[in-house]
C-alpha cells in the first residue's frame, strides 16, 4: 500500500517577492522531497500559499502608501509565478484571503472556543487615540533601554538586537500618528500553551530525539525548558480574519493562528477540485504530515500549531519538521529591506531556460545544518564545471556518438555489465538521503552517477575502439546509454526541466523509483533515440560580473551619502506629479506680519496674476532682501488663512547648513509664470 504524504512548505508573506534564501531554505528542498515521494508511488499532497495577514503586510502597505489588499494582490501574483517558473510542483498554491480559508480558520477557532480551550484575558495595550487603533508592537517606536537607539521597535531593537516589549521602550511613540500612545484595556483570547507542556515533552522530547534534526529538537527543548505561557490567539487589528464571536468587534485572529490553518484550508480547496477527501491527509493515522520551514518558524510549527491541533482533537501531529538554517548572499545577511537578495522573478528573467542551474546551485549549498553562503562565482563554477563539464558533457557524448556510429539506435551490449549496478546504487543512496532530509548528499549521489558515466566513457574510449574493436565500442555505448537514462530518471526531483529534456532526447518515459532500482536495462538495444539537445551552457564571466555589479550598486545605494537625510516618502505616480502647478515668479513687495516673528507677507508676480503669499522666512531674511528675488511658487495650492491673511500659494524653500532658509530660484533669470517640471 502506498503511503500518504501531507507535505507543506511555509506560507511566504505576501509582502515582497521570494528570494534565493527562501528557495534554498524551504521551497526547493520541499519540492525535491515532494517529487521524490511521488516517484515512490506515494499519495502526495504538496500544499502552500501566500500568507496575506499580519503586521508584515500592513507595514508594507503603509510604506508603499496603499491598502493591504493591494499589497497582497501584487505580491501573491509575483510569488505564485516565480514558484511555477522554477518548477516548484505544488498541488495547490492558494492564499489566506480566500473565502474558504476564512471559513476554515473561523471554524477552527469556534471549535476551540466551544470546547473551552481558550482563556479570556484583559490586558493593557498601547492605543493611538488619534488613529483610534490599538498598536501592534511593530507600530510603536521609542528609545531602546538597552543601547539608547531612538528608533527601536516595540518588539525589537534592530541596532543592538535586543528583544523588547512595548512597555520597555523609553518615550514610546505611535508610528501611525507620531503621538504618545495611551494604555487601554482590551480583551483577547489566549491559548494556555502551558497546558500542553506534558504532551509536547512526551511527543517531541521523548518521541523524536532520534529522527528530528538536532537544530529543531534543540530549539523545542529549550522552549520547553523555559516553560510555556498562555499566548494571545486574537489581536486588535483591522487586517485579518475576523474573530467569529459576537463581542469581538475590531478583533482578528492572530496571524500565527490563521496562517498554519492555511495548510488545512488549502488542502480542502485542492481536495474539492480533485475528488479527494482532505481528512485522509490531516486526520488519518495513515498520513505523514511534514512541514518544511525556515529556522525562525520552528516554535510555531513545533509548539503552537501542534497545541492548536491537539486542542481541536481531530488532527494528526507532524511526523517531522525539517527546518533549515539561513542562506547568506556574498557573505552578508539576505535582507528584503536592504534589497540584498537575488530575487526569484529577476533570476527567471535574466537566466531564461536556466532554472535547473539555480535549483542545483541552491541545493548544493542548502543551509541544512548551519547557515550557508551563496556567491555568484560559486554559482558559475557549479554550472561550468559540474553541470556543463560533467553532467552535460557525458550526456552529450553518449547521444552524439550513438547518432554518429549507429544512426541513433542503441547498440547491443552486455546486459549484466557490473557498471550497470551504479544506477540502482545511486537511486538507493538518493532514497536513503532524501528520507533523511539530507538534500546535499542526495544531490551529490546524483552527480556522482554523472561523474561515473563520464569517467567510464573516458576509460572506454569508444571513439578509439570503434576502429579495431567495434563490438567493444558498441558495448561501451550500450552501458553509457543505460547510465544516461538512469540519470534522466534520478535527476528529476532535483532538475525537473533537464529530466524532461533528457527523457525526450532518449525517447523514454519516466519510471518509478522501484523500477529504477530493479531494472538493469533502462533502454533496450534497437531503441531509437532523438537528437541531442543542449542541456546546460557555459555561463560567461560578463554575466557574473553583471550580477556582482548589481549587488555593488545595491550596496552603494544603501550607503546614504547624507546620513541625516530623511528616507524617501511613499512612491507616487506621474499623474500625481502632474497635478502640481509649479511656476517661476518674482517677489514685488515684502513686509513683516504684525505679532508674528516668523512670517513675512509678500506680493508676488506669478505671470498669471499678482497674489499674496505668507511665508515663514522672517528669521532668515529681512523684507528688503526679498524684494526683486525670483522664486518658485506652488501655484495651485488651496488658499489658507495664516494670521488672518489669505495666503495664495507656497514659495519653495530649502534649509542651508547654518539652519537658515533659502529660496529655491532658477539659476538664470527667466520670465514669470514659466512652468517647472
Ligand atoms: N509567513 C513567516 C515567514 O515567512 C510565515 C510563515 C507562515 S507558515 C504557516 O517567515
Ligand atoms: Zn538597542
Amino acid at each position: 500500500m502506498s503511503a500518504r504524504k501531507m507535505i507543506t512548505a511555509a506560507l511566504p508573506y505576501a509582502n515582497g517577492p521570494v528570494h534565493i534564501g527562501h528557495l534554498a531554505g524551504v521551497y526547493i528542498p520541499a519540492d525535491v522531497y515532494a517529487r521524490f515521494q511521488r516517484r515512490l508511488g506515494n499519495d502526495v499532497a504538496f500544499i502552500c500559499g501566500s500568507d496575506e495577514h499580519g503586521i508584515p503586510i500592513t507595514i508594507r502597505a503603509k510604506k508603499e502608501g496603499v491598502i493591504p489588499q493591494d499589497i497582497v494582490d501584487k505580491y501573491h501574483g509575483i510569488i505564485k509565478n516565480s514558484f511555477a517558473d522554477l518548477g516548484i510542483s505544488f498541488d495547490e498554491y492558494s492564499r489566506t484571503t480566500s473565502k474558504k480559508h476564512y471559513e476554515v480558520s473561523q471554524d477552527f477557532f469556534t471549535t476551540l472556543y466551544n470546547k473551552g480551550k481558550f482563556t479570556e484575558e484583559v490586558a493593557e495595550q498601547y492605543f493611538d487615540e488619534q488613529a483610534n487603533e490599538f498598536l501592534a508592537d511593530r507600530y510603536i517606536v521609542g528609545t531602546c533601554p538597552n543601547c539608547g537607539n531612538d528608533n527601536a521597535y516595540g518588539d525589537q531593537c534592530e541596532k543592538c538586537g535586543a528583544t523588547l516589549s512595548p512597555s520597555e521602550l523609553i518615550n514610546p511613540k505611535s508610528m501611525l500618528s507620531g503621538n504618545i500612545p495611551i494604555l487601554k484595556e482590551t480583551k483577547n483570547w489566549y491559548l494556555p500553551l502551558n497546558d500542553y507542556e506534558n504532551f509536547l515533552n512526551e511527543w517531541i522530547i521523548e518521541g523524536h530525539k532520534e529522527d528530528w534534526k538536532p537544530n529543531v529538537y534543540g530549539q523545542v527543548k529549550s522552549w520547553l525548558n523555559d516553560g510555556l505561557k498562555p499566548r494571545a490567539m486574537t489581536r486588535d487589528l483591522n487586517w485579518g480574519v475576523p474573530v467569529p464571536l459576537p463581542d469581538a468587534d475590531g478583533k482578528v485572529l492572530y496571524v500565527w493562528f490563521d496562517a498554519p490553518i492555511g495548510y488545512i484550508s488549502f488542502t480542502q480547496e485542492w481536495a474539492e477540485k480533485n475528488g479527494k477527501n482532505w481528512k485522509d491527509y490531516w486526520q488519518s493515522e495513515n498520513s505523514d504530515l511534514i512541514h518544511f520551514i525556515g529556522k525562525d518558524n520552528i516554535v510555531f510549527h513545533c509548539i503552537i500549531f501542534p497545541a492548536m491541533m491537539k486542542a481541536h482533537g481531530d488532527y494528526i501531529m507532524p511526523k517531522n519538521v525539517p527546518a533549515f538554517e539561513f542562506l547568506n548572499l556574498e557573505n552578508d545577511k539576505i535582507s528584503t529591506s536592504r534589497n540584498w537578495a537575488v530575487w526569484a522573478h529577476e533570476y527567471v528573467e535574466e537566466f531564461p531556460g536556466q532554472q535547473d542551474v539555480l535549483r542545483y546551485a541552491l541545493l548544493s549549498s542548502a543551509p541544512e545544518t548551519k547557515d550557508n553562503n551563496f556567491t555568484w562565482k560559486d554559482f558559475q563554477t557549479k554550472n561550468n564545471s559540474e553541470l556543463v563539464g560533467i553532467f552535460g558533457n557525458f550526456i552529450n557524448r553518449v547521444a552524439v556518438l550513438i547518432h554518429k556510429y549507429y544512426d541513433g539506435i542503441v547498440p547491443a551490449g552486455d546486459e549484466n555489465a557490473v557498471e550497470l549496478n551504479e544506477i540502482a546504487k545511486s537511486a538507493t543512496e538518493i532514497e536513503n538521503f532524501l528520507e533523511n532530509f539530507e538534500f546535499r548528499n542526495a544531490l551529490s549521489a546524483m552527480m556522482n552517477l554523472a561523474r561515473f558515466g563520464n569517467q567510464y566513457l573516458q576509460t572506454e574510449e569508444p571513439w578509439k575502439t570503434i576502429k579495431d574493436n567495434p563490438e567493444k565500442a558498441a558495448s561501451s555505448l550500450f552501458v553509457a546509454a543505460q547510465i544516461a537514462v538512469g540519470l534522466a530518471q534520478v535527476c528529476e526531483p532535483f532538475m525537473p526541466f533537464s529530466a524532461e529534456k533528457l527523457q525526450k532526447m532518449f525517447n523514454v518515459d519516466q519510471i518509478s523509483w522501484e523500477q529504477l532500482k530493479q531494472e538493469k536495462v533502462l533502454i533496450k538495444t534497437g531503441h531509437q533515440i532523438n537528437n541531442a539537445e543542449l542541456l546546460f551552457s557555459k555561463i560567461e564571466d560578463e554575466t557574473i560580473e553583471f550580477q556582482i555589479q548589481k549587488l555593488e550598486n545595491t550596496k552603494a545605494s544603501n550607503k546614504k551619502t547624507n546620513p541625516k537625510a530623511n528616507p524617501m516618502k511613499a512612491e507616487i505616480q506621474f499623474d500625481d506629479f502632474t497635478k502640481i502647478d509649479l511656476r517661476t515668479a518674482t517677489i514685488l513687495t515684502a513686509e513683516k506680519v504684525e505679532k508674528a516673528d516668523k512670517l513675512l507677507k509678500f506680493s508676488v508676480d506669478t505671470g498669471v496674476d499678482v497674489r499674496t503669499v505668507v511665508s515663514g522666512v522672517a528669521e532668515s531674511f529681512t523684507p528688503e532682501e526679498c524684494i526683486g528675488k525670483q522664486v518658485m511658487i506652488l501655484l495651485n495650492l488651496a488658499p489658507r488663512k495664516i494670521r488672518g491673511i489669505e495666503s495664495q500659494g507656497m514659495l519653495l524653500l530649502t534649509t542651508k547648513p547654518d539652519g537658515k532658509l533659502a529660496f529655491v530660484t532658477p539659476d538664470v533669470p527667466v520670465e514669470n509664470g514659466v512652468e517647472i517640471g
